[in-house]
């Protein structure tokens, strides 16, 4: 159905702040609250499309200065609008992306945040999932993994690093203290207890390499072969680091994510240590892929809708993958209910579905689509039916998160300053062990 006349009226842009536990990573601490921005456009066909990005008053700025070279145009025309963006903001570039895990381009955000929005207009207006938009289902339920985090004791958000003694089952696993390779496989089994994951990723670059080296051998222990295992030390260790841990580690790690920093360090990393390698920071968007391919630096190369431009876009990336015969799964950071649609819909889509897909999901108990958050069932979440993402905003969930948003204080995501807060002088290394 094509409506030639079908314009964008407005753009409303509302960042939020999300409780989250105090979880470790190689660049500090999770703050009590991470940062997403909310995302709605409105038409003039009176439908009106949403979408969830991660939270950066940069990236909200940069929103807002956009806002009006899309006002009046067609919500469809992405390559028009991508155009403009382009032209106004400037083509990222690969040092924009930063050293820590996650993303910090601006263009990327800003394509993913309409191109999801867009979707879900084009959805609705045609009563169909997003998925379909996409080319259709090939599964109905899309796997993913526990994400697994050394953390301090504290559920975050209004609780701060503070334990709510009511808690019960995943309620209570999330807010326990995990710094040992025990508490991990404490943490693994209440997260799989509650959710069904039938994968397992541990955050690493967190404490000493040889603690998470155990960490993985115990959880191997504890759940058997069958259990697939990943560990993710974000780019802090140095090679030596990797190859002595990496041998221990083999034929126990489905994959080794981001062990090392750069594709030149994971293709010497791929002929020393006899575990495919998995990047979300080596290799992270189309420019960077003829590197990886030529070098063979990474075998599985982690999506992520928010950093790659949208549905599309790592739908393309999926292909390629495909065709050089790479493995393909995704990445996240902590995040709500229309990001994981759009994730759900996305994974139903791709032909080539490898690995379980990562989320932070469980991680927070907050939520801001109606009915509450999706159902994590025997690891994998049914792809909502409805039209378009198939959620919709709890816009008093909405204002709730906002002026939460509003009094906590953060504007950037900023693990070391989280980190200091707990460990005064502490500072992020690039490479660390
Ligand atoms: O949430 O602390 C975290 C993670 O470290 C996240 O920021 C990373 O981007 O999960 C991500 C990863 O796989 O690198
Ligand atoms: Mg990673």
């Amino acid at each position: 159905m094509k409506n030639p006349t079908l314009q964008i009226t407005d753009l409303i842009i509302t960042p939020i702040a999300v409780g989250d536990p105090p979880l470790l990573n190689a660049a500090g601490l999770h703050a009590p609250y991470a940062l997403r921005i909310i995302i709605e456009l409105e038409t003039n066909a009176g439908v009106t499309g949403i979408s969830e990005i991660p939270g950066s008053e940069q990236i909200r700025q940069a929103l807002e200065r956009a806002k009006p070279l899309i006002l009046g145009k067609h919500p469809f025309q992405m390559n028009l609008l991508k155009q403009l963006l382009t032209a106004h903001f400037g083509v990222d570039t690969a040092d924009q992306r930063g050293n820590k895990p996650w993303d910090q381009r601006q263009l990327i955000h800003l394509f993913s945040a309409l191109e999801v929005a867009s979707l879900d207009i084009m959805g609705k207006l045609l009563n169909e999932p997003v998925v379909n938009l996409l080319g259709g289902k090939a599964r109905d339920r899309v796997p993913f993994a526990a994400y697994l985090f050394y953390k301090y004791e504290g559920a975050g958000g209004t609780l701060g690093f503070t334990i709510d003694p009511e808690a019960e089952g995943w309620e209570s696993g999330r807010q326990k203290e995990a710094l040992t390779p025990d508490q991990i496989v404490e943490q693994a089994k209440s997260m799989c207890a509650a959710f069904g994951f039938q994968s397992i990723k541990l955050k690493g670059g967190a404490l000493e390499p040889e603690l998470e080296c155990e960490s993985i051998l115990a959880l191997r222990k504890a759940f058997g072969e069958e259990m697939p295992l990943r560990l993710d030390p974000n780019a802090i260790w140095s090679l030596e680091t990797a190859v002595k841990y990496g041998k221990q580690m083999e034929g126990v790690l489905e994959y080794y994510e981001d062990p090392v920093r750069g594709q030149e360090e994971m293709a010497q990393l791929a002929q020393l240590v006899d575990i495919p390698l998995a990047t979300n920071m080596c290799t992270t968007s189309f420019s960077d892929l003829p590197g990886s391919i030529h070098l063979s630096s990474e075998q599985i190369i982690l999506s992520d809708h928010h950093f790659w431009g949208g549905l599309r876009a790592s739908m393309e990336l999926n292909r390629i993958c495909q065709t050089f015969g790479r493995g393909f799964s995704m990445h996240s950071n902590s995040h709500l209910g229309i990001s994981m649609a759009a994730m759900v819909h996305l994974g139903a889509a791709i032909p080539q579905f490898d690995y379980a897909l990562d989320t932070h999901y469980p991680w927070q108990s907050d939520e801001v689509i109606k009915g509450g958050k999706l159902e994590i069932v025997e690891g994998a979440v049914e792809v909502p039916n409805g039209p378009g993402l198939g959620v919709e905003i709890d816009q008093a969930e909405l204002q709730r998160l906002h002026e939460n948003y509003k009094i906590c204080g953060l504007t950037e995501r900023d693990d070391q300053a989280a980190m200091q807060a707990k460990q005064p002088g502490w500072e992020f290394q690039p490479l660390r062990w």
